[in-house]
């Protein structure tokens, strides 16, 4: 009797909260924003031996409200690409913008489209990178292609305009202008916040060019790395002590007491300082250069300082892309937005920080391959959780239209809403088996050679083509560092072969054609092999 009096009492409150009519939910709205080039080993929250010295509390805050992904990679780790895959939830060779220097298409379905045709207010601030215009925002300013650290050229209504100050902040500033005196209340917004910053050559903002000169990185296990049987990656021109220019990357002067910077090809960058800034900046590099040229460094005690400056440079770089995020984050929270909006916080692509001895990225190594990826919604995405599940750049897309409530508009789309891992109605390893990748940008700058592959939890296949043909594959739980390419190894034939048909079958997936395996002229890539050494 008491159990079938228990029953109705339940199903009577079930009943009774049935009738109460359900509270429309709001949509949020999203701040989406991304570095360029920042690598997530220079993230606290991501705990890598160099993060607790990385200057990021306030992306930090990101983690510790809501969630950071562990296993988030790109699909073609270059800039342009990168920002095409995002925009559209396509890989590249159904974007169309495979390398940099492609023209975008902008009159394909786009995310910030799709946020417009729901009634959301869009607008769009920094690096844009994919020529032409952006379409489908309702504000737009952007720097020009990639940009400058010091008074940087914008474009916003078609005029291109010198704006005095430093990149980031005046990034950071103009979103804040526009979420102050531009913003709707009427309607919920999406805002895209893409920092030049901390993109080579790596200039920190004047306030922040002392921060790290006492301090000492931990350099990676790898600075000096041992390939064996890689051939790609002794063929690249982007190891620090061998490629970077000492006076554009390393701000190093000529000799002991001068101002004058040593090799420094693009002028462009230290000439657009005002004599103002160009004076604080001496200031500051003077006594540090001269320091160094008193040491009298050479061998490895030289490729150990030029790895140390590098990140001195790189740290303090980030330190004012990490300002601007706390600024917007403080703005949701004095304005009682921060319960319905969801913050995104990423880059472009992962980046080298000396593993393997380089900079730059492009590789489908997990340092260049893997990229920072946090997000936070109050209620919706439990705080400080971790997502281990195999995610991509492709899926950004897809997770904003399920969150705003319009999944259905992402159907053409590659990728897969990021949504059930957040809310736990998938397990992290139910999410993904494989994720796939293929880089295009050769021969170009640090002549990184043309790949393609697959990741699972375990391993990694990947196909170097072009002028070269090696098969690399990597153990990933007795490898992490990928230093041995196993591929002629027997005890692993079995497992190669599975990865050989997984990849296989993902390129038919994702439609994939021979077209996208063609070769570059030999003569190109002659001529960039000098142009860029
Ligand atoms: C510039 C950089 C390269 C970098 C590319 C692509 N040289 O050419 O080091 O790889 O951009 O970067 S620089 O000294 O002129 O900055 S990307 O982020 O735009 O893809
Ligand atoms: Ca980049």
């Amino acid at each position: 009797r008491y159990f079938l009096l228990f029953l109705l009492l339940i199903t009577g409150c079930n009943e009774r909260e049935k009738s109460v009519p359900e509270k429309k939910e709001e949509r949020p709205n999203i701040i989406f924003i991304m570095a360029d080039d920042h690598a997530l080993q220079a993230i606290s929250a991501y705990g890598h031996p160099i993060s607790q010295l990385a200057p990021t509390p306030n992306i930090d805050r990101l983690a510790k409200n809501g969630a950071l992904f562990t296993h988030s990679y790109v699909t073609n780790s270059i800039c342009g690409p990168s920002r095409a895959v995002i925009l559209t939830g396509k890989h590249s060779h159904l974007n169309g913008f495979r390398q940099n220097g492609d023209q975008f298409d902008g009159n394909q379905p786009t995310l910030p489209k799709m946020l417009q045709s729901v009634g959301y207010q869009t607008a769009i601030f920094g690096k844009w990178h994919l020529h032409g215009h952006p379409k489908g925002f309702d504000h737009w300013k952007i720097i020009v292609d990639q940009g400058n650290y010091y008074n940087p050229d914008f474009i916003e209504n078609g005029d291109t305009t010198r704006i005095k100050g430093y990149a980031t902040d005046i990034i950071t500033n103009d979103a804040l202008y526009w979420l102050q005196n531009e913003r709707k209340d009427s309607v919920p917004f999406f805002m895209m916040v893409h920092h030049k910053a901390p993109h080579r050559n790596w200039m920190p903002a004047l306030r922040h060019l002392n921060k790290y000169d006492s301090v000492t990185f931990p350099l990676p296990e790898t600075y000096f790395p041992k390939l064996e049987n890689q051939e790609a990656a002794e063929a690249q021109l982007q190891t620090i002590y061998e490629d970077m220019y000492e006076g554009h990357d390393l701000k190093l002067s000529r000799e002991f007491g001068s101002t004058e910077l040593a090799h420094n090809p693009w002028t462009t960058d230290f000439e657009r300082m005002s004599p103002e800034q160009r004076k604080i900046w001496d200031a500051a590099y003077l006594p540090k250069n001269n320091s160094f040229w008193e040491a009298d460094l050479h061998g490895e005690e030289l490729a150990k300082w030029k790895g140390q400056r590098y990140l001195q440079d790189y740290m303090a770089t980030i330190a004012s892309v990490d300002e601007g995020v706390g600024k917007l984050l403080d703005y949701l929270e004095a304005n009682g937005l921060t319960e319905n909006t969801l913050v995104i916080y990423t880059s472009d692509q992962g980046f080298y920080l000396g593993e393997k001895g380089m900079f730059d990225k492009r590789f489908m190594y997990e340092t260049s391959f893997g990229t920072p990826l946090l997000m936070q919604l109050r209620g919706k995405i439990n705080a400080g959780s971790k997502v281990t599940a195999l995610v991509q750049n492709l899926d950004f897309a897809q997770t904003m239209l399920d969150f705003v409530g319009a999944p259905e508009l992402g159907k053409e789309m590659q990728g897969k809403s990021l949504k059930p891992l957040l809310n736990g109605s998938i397990s992290d390893d139910d999410f993904r088996e494989v994720v796939y990748y293929h880089y295009y940008d050769y021969p170009a700058f640090h002549m990184v050679k043309k790949h393609y592959g697959i990741r699972t939890k375990c391993y990694k296949l990947i196909h170097f083509y072009d002028d070269i043909d090696q098969w690399e594959f990597y153990d990933l739980e007795n490898d992490s560092l990928e230093l041995h390419n196993k591929i002629e190894d027997p005890s692993y034939s079995k497992v190669i072969t599975q990865l050989h048909a997984k990849l296989d079958s993902v390129q038919k997936a994702y439609g994939v054609t021979e077209k996208e395996f063609e070769k570059a002229p030999k003569e190109q890539i002659q001529r960039a092999k000098k142009q860029f050494r």
